[in-house]
């Protein structure tokens, strides 16, 4: 197993528990945060024994954002050759769930992050936002698009423009967030969360991860037919027949996730 400075990871069951660990810095991703997260999100979705990852930070911050300090004197040069935010893009490649429990500050990068994350929950404490125009740039690792795609234009707008924060409620109602618990309920909520996706048949819970995100890319009499296909693939799976069998046997199913 790799070592890690700037993240935990740990193991409950079949859950991957990934931890973001700079709290001095309210958790900001920084270049060796980001490829550590990345290099653990890959290490537990190709670990046959995981069926769900969980990420998440600390009581006051999720992640306050891409590390300003370290961008700070970067030229364009820099940042176009070195375009070390498109790692981000690995962590939304991820086939298995994600769960992102969110509590305090998901700001830019943080925010973007938990967008990239298949099932978001926050804590009552959560801030959301996309304050990079206050910083004289614009979101950068999808926030333009996925929060449009979240919250629709008018929010999106409004948050990318002026640089506010919703609170956990506003998410909700916008549609950005799964549910709101309470922030000391929030690890055990999104562990069992993660559990229960993870006892599911792995390679079905990755399918229907697969068929949703289609959704965002396709239209749909074309996402519809991916999803029929899909659906179709399914029975070649062992796990169909048993989920139906335990059904029918009036039984929980014991999936064996092939
Ligand atoms: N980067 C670096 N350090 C940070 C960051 C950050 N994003 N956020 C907080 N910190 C540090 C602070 O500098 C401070 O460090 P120190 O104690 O050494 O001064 C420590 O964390 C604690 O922060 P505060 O004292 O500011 O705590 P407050 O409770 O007063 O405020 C806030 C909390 C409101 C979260 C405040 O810290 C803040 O506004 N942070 C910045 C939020 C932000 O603007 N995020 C967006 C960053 S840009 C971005 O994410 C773009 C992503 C894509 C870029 C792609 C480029 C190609």
């Amino acid at each position: 197993m790799t070592d890690y400075d700037t993240i935990l990871l740990d193991r409950k069951g079949r859950v991957g528990i990934i931890t973001l660990n700079r709290p001095k810095a309210l958790n900001a991703l920084n270049s060796q945060l980001l490829r550590e997260l990345v290099t653990a999100v890959e290490e537990l979705d190709s670990d046959s024994d995981i069926g769900a990852i969980l990420v998440t930070g600390s009581d006051r911050a999720f992640a306050a954002g891409a590390d300003i300090k370290e961008m700070q004197t970067k030229s364009y040069m820099d940042v176009y050759l070195d375009d070390f935010f498109s790692i981000g893009d690995r962590i939304a490649a991820a086939r298995k769930p994600i769960v992102a429990a969110v509590a305090g500050y998901a700001l830019g990068g943080g925010c973007e992050l938990a967008m990239m994350c298949d099932i978001l929950l926050a804590a009552d404490t959560a801030k959301f936002g996309q304050p990079e125009i206050k910083l004289g740039v614009i979101p950068g690792i999808g926030g333009s698009q996925r929060l449009t795609r979240a919250v629709g234009k008018a929010k999106a707008m409004e948050l990318c423009l002026t640089g506010r924060n919703m609170d956990a409620e506003e998410a909700e109602r916008a549609g950005l967030v799964a549910r709101i618990v309470p922030a000391a309920d929030l690890f055990d909520e999104a562990l069992q969360t993660a559990t229960t996706v993870a006892e599911m048949s792995l390679p079905v819970a990755m399918m229907a991860k697969e068929a949703v995100n289609r959704s965002f890319e396709t239209t749909l009499s074309e996402g519809i037919r991916f999803e029929r296909r899909v659906f179709h693939s399914t029975f070649a799976t062992e796990d169909q027949k048993e989920g139906m069998a335990a059904f029918v046997e009036k039984r929980s199913p014991e999936f064996t996730h092939r």
